[in-house]
């Protein structure tokens, strides 16, 4: 680079998850220099060693302060995404979970890294906030719907 320091980039892996409850998803505003001020779902970076399930269940801890319901998780699908802020242009591969809580519907989300997060809510499928996080965006734009038996899984 030009000041000399030399920055490996190289696409990262990213593991977020499709926490649902009735029609409703979890989502929380972003707090940082990718998408700040978007919606986005629940995640980070996958750690050396992990399965997407326990890079899952962590994040989901450690943002939110909940638990899944281990047997219930899946793969739902995986993007590429770009992005090019500077000064620090990313990519990450993000793999798509799905998952419910576990103990049902009792826990409640807390905002435990408010640096991070403005705060996390449950939003209706059917009436997502604005403006999402774009990778999230561009899956919603493209029909993709996380709920099991929806008309997509069906087809
Ligand atoms: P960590 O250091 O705690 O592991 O990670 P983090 O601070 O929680 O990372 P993050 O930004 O929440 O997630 C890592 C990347 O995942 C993010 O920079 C871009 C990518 N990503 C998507 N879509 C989504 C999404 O909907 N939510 C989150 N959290 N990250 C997403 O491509
Ligand atoms: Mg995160």
């Amino acid at each position: 680079m030009e000041n000399g320091t030399t920055i490996a980039a190289v696409p990262r892996v990213a593991v977020v998850v499709f926490l649902l409850r009735g029609k409703a998803v979890l989502l929380g505003r972003r707090r940082s220099s990718v998408g700040d001020s978007t919606f986005a779902l629940p995640g980070g970076h996958l750690e050396f060693g992990e399965s997407f399930e326990e890079c899952a269940a962590r994040e989901l801890k450690e943002e939110t302060g909940m638990d899944f319901d281990k047997k219930k998780m899946e793969l739902l699908t995986v993007t590429n995404n770009v992005f090019s802020e500077q000064p620090k242009p990313s990519h990450y591969v993000t793999v798509f979970m799905r998952g419910v809580l576990a103990d049902g519907d009792d826990q409640l989300p807390q905002n435990l890294e408010p640096t991070k997060c403005d705060g996390w809510d449950w939003y209706d499928w059917a009436n997502l906030p604005e403006p999402l996080f774009w990778p999230l965006e561009k899956m919603v734009k493209s029909g993709f719907n996380p709920f099991p038996n929806s008309p997509q899984e069906e087809e």
